[in-house]
Parts: C-alpha cells; sequence; structure tokens
C-alpha cells in the first residue's frame, strides 16, 4: 500500500482526481474525507491543504505528493519531482503599478515587495543583489499597492486578469510552475513496484491527452507522402482494402495539429477519414 497525498480542494482537486480516475483507480467519492481509499489499487489518498502537502512527502507520512511546483520551491522540502503533470500551469512574477516607469530590477532596491512567497522571492532578490523588503501576506496580495501596504507584488499569475484589474503589471517572471508529482527520499523495497505501476499508467494517461487516433482511406500512391505527414509512434499502420489500388491508413496525431494533418492528406487523396478518442497510449 502507498499514500498519495492531493490538495482537498482548491485549483489542483479535480485535474489531480482526474488523473488518478484516467489511471483506473476508483476512489468513494462519499466516503472522500481526510483519508481515502482505491477499490482496484494498493493506494491509500490523503486529502491536504496544498501548503502541507512537500512536508508530508518529505517526512514521509506520504510516499508520493500532487502540488504546485511553487508550493515545493517555496517549502525547501526535501523531495524529488518525479513527474511534470502538464496542469495547474502559472507563474511566479513581480507587478508593479501600470503607472510606474520599469526599467530593470534595479527599480525594486528600497522597495517593498507584498508575498505569500517569501522563501522564493528572497533568493531571487539575492541572486541579483536588489536590496528589497519583503511583506508576507497571505491572500489577496495583489491588492497590497492600492492599500499602501507595499510598492509592488511577487504573486501567482496565470491569465494576468487579476492583475490589470488591481492597475499591476507583470515586469519579471521569476519562476514558471505546474502541478508535479513528487516524492519523498526514501521509499521501502516493497513500495517502489507500486510506485513504478503507477508512474507507467501515469506516463500512458499523459500520453494519450491531446492526441487522436484517425483513420482514412488513401490511394496506394500516396502511402509515402502520407507517412511524411504523420510520422506515428513508429510509422503508420497501413493495411489494403478490397478495392485494388486502395489501402486503409491508421495512426495517432496531436489534436494540435489535426486540421493541418487533415488538410495535407485530403491533397493527397485521402478519403472518409475518421478521427477518435484516443483512450490510452501503452508504451
Ligand atoms: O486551500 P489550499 O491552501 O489547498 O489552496 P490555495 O488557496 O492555497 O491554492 P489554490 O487552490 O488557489 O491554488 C493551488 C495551486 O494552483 C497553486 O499553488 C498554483 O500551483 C496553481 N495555480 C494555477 C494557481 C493559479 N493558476 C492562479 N491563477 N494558483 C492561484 N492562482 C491565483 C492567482 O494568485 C491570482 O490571484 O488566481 C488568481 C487569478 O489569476 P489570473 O492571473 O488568471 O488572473
Ligand atoms: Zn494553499
Amino acid at each position: 500500500m502507498i499514500r498519495i497525498a492531493i490538495q482537498s480542494k482548491g485549483r489542483l482537486n479535480e485535474d489531480s482526481c482526474l488523473l488518478l480516475k484516467d489511471a483506473g483507480i476508483s476512489v468513494d467519492e462519499l466516503k472522500r474525507k481526510f483519508l481515502g481509499k482505491a477499490s482496484d489499487f494498493p493506494l491509500e489518498i490523503l486529502y491536504l491543504r496544498d501548503d502541507d502537502i512537500p512536508e508530508v512527502v518529505a517526512d514521509g507520512s506520504a510516499d508520493l505528493g500532487i502540488v504546485g511546483y511553487n508550493e515545493v520551491a517555496e517549502s525547501g522540502a526535501e523531495v524529488t519531482i518525479l513527474r511534470r503533470l502538464g496542469f495547474g500551469t502559472c507563474r511566479l512574477s513581480l507587478a508593479v503599478p501600470k503607472t510606474d516607469k520599469y526599467d530593470g530590477l534595479s527599480y525594486f532596491n528600497g522597495k517593498a515587495i507584498a508575498t505569500s512567497y517569501p522563501r522564493v522571492l528572497r533568493s531571487f532578490l539575492d541572486k541579483n543583489g536588489i536590496d528589497a523588503s519583503i511583506r508576507e501576506i497571505r491572500g489577496s496580495v495583489e491588492i497590497a499597492p492600492a492599500a499602501g501596504i507595499a510598492d509592488a507584488i511577487f504573486d501567482i499569475v496565470s491569465s494576468g486578469g487579476t492583475l490589470v484589474s488591481n492597475g499591476l503589471k507583470e515586469v519579471e517572471r521569476v519562476l514558471e510552475s505546474e502541478a508535479v508529482l513528487i516524492a519523498g527520499p526514501s521509499l521501502s523495497e516493497d513500495k517502489k513496484p507500486i510506485v513504478d505501476n503507477l508512474l507507467f499508467r501515469f506516463d500512458s494517461v499523459s500520453d494519450s491527452r491531446g492526441k487522436k487516433y484517425i483513420l482514412m482511406n488513401l490511394p496506394t500512391s500516396s502511402v509515402e507522402e502520407a507517412v511524411k505527414i504523420l510520422p506515428a509512434m513508429r510509422s503508420p499502420t497501413v493495411m489494403p482494402l478490397a478495392m485494388d489500388g486502395w489501402c486503409s491508413l491508421h495512426s495517432v496525431v496531436k489534436e494540435s495539429e489535426l486540421w493541418d494533418k487533415v488538410e495535407a492528406l485530403k491533397k493527397i487523396g485521402a478519403e472518409g477519414i475518421l478521427v477518435l478518442n484516443l483512450d490510452k497510449v501503452i508504451a
């Protein structure tokens, strides 16, 4: 049995639960309180505030955790990043009142910066030789300049909408973040195969995300061209059709490239193109 800590509510909860579900792990939602148990995998789920996850994993109370990289960096906890998970993307940035003239990092010398991420900010300022004071505040950091609490802020930015609506502008991107899967410094031998199995499942899920299965009929004479358009895991699968001179071609494409590829394939004679959802890619 292994234990994974995930956010109990908040921005990462839904995607963390979806990742487990897509990996074929069912958790009884009704029993979801503090500690849940998967019915079909040797896994316990510990639901916590995100701030607590790095420490709990570092001290071995949980074997794994799913948390924003920003929290890992701020905690300084001794954990290993096993995977970047591709959701919860955001950045930690410095922002200043939009009417201020900003001409580089020296702007911050002698200024007060409000943040919930003092450790990451301190290390960035020290590295750049900037002498600024840090006002640690929890929540609503973006109102600090207007409220006269600080001159600037250092906070999470995603779309940037919050900064704009508070009369601020982003001037330095300091740390890029996304949800990460973390592990503690020591994992007992009996738990390793379970973690490996879980990683294998997570990798299959992330390989299939954003991809589509595509199949079509194609004149045999166009196969060579089609292979150039559709480089699949090895190469597309080509199967003969009953009609002479035609074949059926199957492949996997990134959703973001789908329409460009479809257009190119139509130009070389592809017909009856079917695009299907891809459930899993098993390496
Ligand atoms: O209760 P708990 O302590 O568990 O949750 P929390 O309130 O501390 O964190 P939560 O749920 O807000 O965020 C969890 C994680 O999601 C963060 O640690 C980040 O890794 C990630 N994440 C991704 C974000 C955002 N995007 C985000 N936009 N966390 C916060 N925000 C905030 C941001 O601070 C800003 O004030 O959302 C606001 C809107 O952002 P804009 O730029 O889109 O306007
Ligand atoms: Zn939090």
